[in-house]
């Protein structure tokens, strides 16, 4: 664990030293014109039509923004996000350009052309609409990062039906949930995936779900593992499908700007995970945008973003923004460190990739396995590195920039949420110096603030919460209470802690609140508390998250035990299995305290901020606001026993 009060996770140097972007970089970046940001901040929301020309309209909006009803972006206007990503690309003579290029987890590879991915997308919509799926009807996914799943998103896109993607880390039971409350009645998944060279069942956890959801479910499987099993009668085979449709086209329905593309659940403040909605048209052209200005990809460059696709990172920045360009995108079923901890290295060597993109907790783990590791390879394709998912610390920022990017790379810090669609605040990496630490301004077009408790700014360097001040077009649905309120009026807040320096740079300093990162994903500790409190014997609950010197975030659960609970050993692998069953294993937590009591309010609040500080051994010096203050003393002993 970490000692004293530093939190390597957090950047501090407010004045970190800027950096030019490298002259190579900036002689080809897509984003030269410094006055792109006055361009764009006197014309909003105008200055979004430049997003919006990135993408092929089957009929053009008449309206950027109509605030009338909600907020709804490039209004009358038709597109089909599928049509935007696959068949143009061929239309325009692309045909035999690599889209995807899969790099599994046993080695194998495999890559699709556009032209290949053309065909798998259009025999796949044709099978699904054979079997009854329409536009607006809801299909989900279970897979780890196959071909196939990027193919059924776009498929569903091709036939207007809306993809809910879930990570396949997810248990049965987070999944069951998911399949209920999109009341999807179709499930495409495979029977198991490989980690660490061992194979986990995946169509076992499927079936689960499916018996608990209450409609019923369409089943489509994609053979995975190398074994004789036989999926039995719910089950259609992909692979045979693809046979039964092939040469088969689907004509792309067009879909009118406002209609979803998918949904996607992320943590919210309470404690059942929260649905969100992209729309079709301000989704694709933020992220297409973004692509082309902040990852500054284009036709012909070979994009690897490491996020598994059911993330909202893997969404914009594996699937739809690069094939919206025209880019080759690297699909990474694997971990960083298996089999050898160069083997990112060795795929960003083998297919001369140009643009990196990952969290920063991955490049902390490279940081602790050594230099030697990317040393042995040629990066010199890379032209930029990109980082999201959490802070990222100087340290780490400045390892990445010399060891990855050979102090040759633009490098972008880009903050955004599952809420925001695609990349709101960076550097323009052809435009913008970079400082280590410090994210970088909003993007041209969107307008932010951080205020105090009243609402109010607060001065440069100041630290308070992060909202965002205007609409978006990659803004969620329905985000920030929109209806009826004057796009003046119009704020959302993020849930994020910044400061904004005197140049404008935001530093991003942690989710505020109830909410943890862990791994770069999104928790909500009452989600984590939800499945913990649910165990036999635990009578209260309560999670924090602390960040370790070189590593994730670590997380403690607090529990306390009913009177009859038994003994701890035990209760403490039933607390662990009951995360797991409820979130996934990718959660459990990696220390459980048992304490006779939590630190509460006079009014019975826990007080979280006291057991983060008891965890990563801070002294408690607060404990005015507490009812049971003696509980401090106690807990802090016991936590030195376990941690
Ligand atoms: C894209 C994604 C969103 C939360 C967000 C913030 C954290 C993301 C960051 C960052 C500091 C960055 N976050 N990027 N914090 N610097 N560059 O991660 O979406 O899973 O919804 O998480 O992640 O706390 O609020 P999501």
């Amino acid at each position: 664990m970490n000692e004293g009060t530093s939190s390597p996770g957090r950047p501090t140097a407010a004045n970190a030293s800027r950096i030019d972007p490298p002259p190579a970089f900036v002689e080809r970046a897509n984003v030269t014109d410094r006055s792109i940001r006055e361009g764009f901040a006197d014309r909003w929301p105008e200055c979004w039509d430049r997003a919006a020309a990135f993408l092929d309209w089957s009929s053009s909006y008449d309206r950027v923004l109509d605030a009338a009803n909600g907020y709804d972006w490039f209004a009358g206007g038709a597109l089909n996000a599928s049509y935007n990503c696959v068949d143009r690309h061929v239309e325009a003579g692309r045909k035999s350009h690599a889209a995807l290029k899969w790099e599994g987890r046993l080695g194998e590879t495999r890559t699709y052309t556009y032209h290949d991915l053309y065909r798998e997308v259009n025999a796949l919509a044709a099978a699904l609409r054979e079997r009854g799926v329409e536009a607006g009807d809801v299909v989900t996914t279970y897979m780890p990062v196959l071909p196939e799943l990027p193919v059924t998103m776009l498929a569903c896109a091709r036939l207007g039906a809306v993809h809910s993607v879930v990570f396949a880390g997810y248990s049965a039971d987070a999944l069951a949930m998911r399949l209920a409350d999109t009341e999807s009645a179709w499930l495409l998944t495979c029977d198991g995936y490989y980690r660490r060279g061992t194979a986990h069942d995946l169509k076992r956890k499927a079936d689960n779900a499916c018996l608990r959801a209450p409609q019923s479910v369409d089943r489509i499987i994609v053979d995975r593992l190398d074994d004789d099993r036989s999926y039995g009668d719910n089950y259609a085979e992909y692979a045979t499908l693809l046979d039964e449709y092939a040469g088969e086209t689907v004509d792309p329905v067009p879909r009118e700007s406002s209609d979803p593309l998918f949904v996607i659940y992320t943590s919210g403040t309470t404690g059942r995970p929260k649905a969100v909605r992209h729309a079709t048209g301000g989704y694709l052209a933020q992220v297409a945008w973004t692509s082309h200005a902040v990852l500054d990809l284009e036709p012909g460059d070979t994009h690897l973003c490491s996020a598994d696709v059911g993330w909202i990172t893997g969404h914009s920045y594996v699937v739809y923004g690069p094939l919206a360009l025209g880019a080759t995108t690297v699909l990474y079923e694997g971990t960083p460190d298996y089999p050898e901890r160069d083997h990112l290295w060795e795929i960003v060597e083998r297919n001369a990739v140009d643009v990196f993109y990952t969290a920063p907790t991955v490049i902390r783990a490279f940081m602790k396995w050594g230099a030697e590791h990317p040393q042995r390879h040629d990066l010199s394709s890379l032209r930029l590195l990109g980082t999201v998912g959490e802070p990222i610390d100087e340290t780490t920022w400045r390892w990445y920039y010399d060891h990855v990017g050979n102090g040759a790379c633009a490098l972008v810090d880009t903050w955004w949420q599952t809420e925001t669609g695609g990349i709101v605040v960076s550097t323009l990496p052809g435009v913008d110096g970079m400082r280590p630490g410090t994210a970088g301004p909003p993007l041209p077009g969107i307008s932010a603030d951080v205020v105090d408790a009243c609402g109010e700014p607060v001065d440069p360097g100041e630290s308070g919460s992060l909202v965002l001040t205007r609409p978006w077009p990659g803004m969620a649905l329905g985000l920030g209470d929109s209806t009826g309120e004057a796009p003046t009026a119009w704020r959302y807040e993020t849930g994020d802690a910044a400061a904004v320096d005197a140049d404008g740079y935001l530093r991003l300093l942690g989710r505020e609140g109830n909410a943890l990162n862990v791994a770069g994903q999104r928790l909500g500790t009452r989600e984590l508390e939800a499945a913990i409190v649910g165990v036999d014997g635990v009578a209260e609950a309560a999670v924090v998250g602390v960040d370790g010197p070189q590593s994730d975030t670590a997380l403690y659960a607090y529990v306390t035990p009913q009177r009859d609970a038994g003994s701890a050993g035990p209760l403490r692998e039933r607390v662990r299995a009951a995360v797991a069953a409820a979130i996934g294993r990718f959660a459990t937590p990696d220390v459980v305290v048992f304490t006779p009591d939590l630190p509460k309010t006079r009014s019975g609040k826990v007080l979280r901020r006291h057991l983060r500080q008891i965890a990563s051994g801070e002294r408690v010096s607060d404990t005015e606001p507490l009812r049971n203050p003696e509980i401090v003393g106690e807990l802090e002993s016991i936590v030195d026993g376990v941690s």
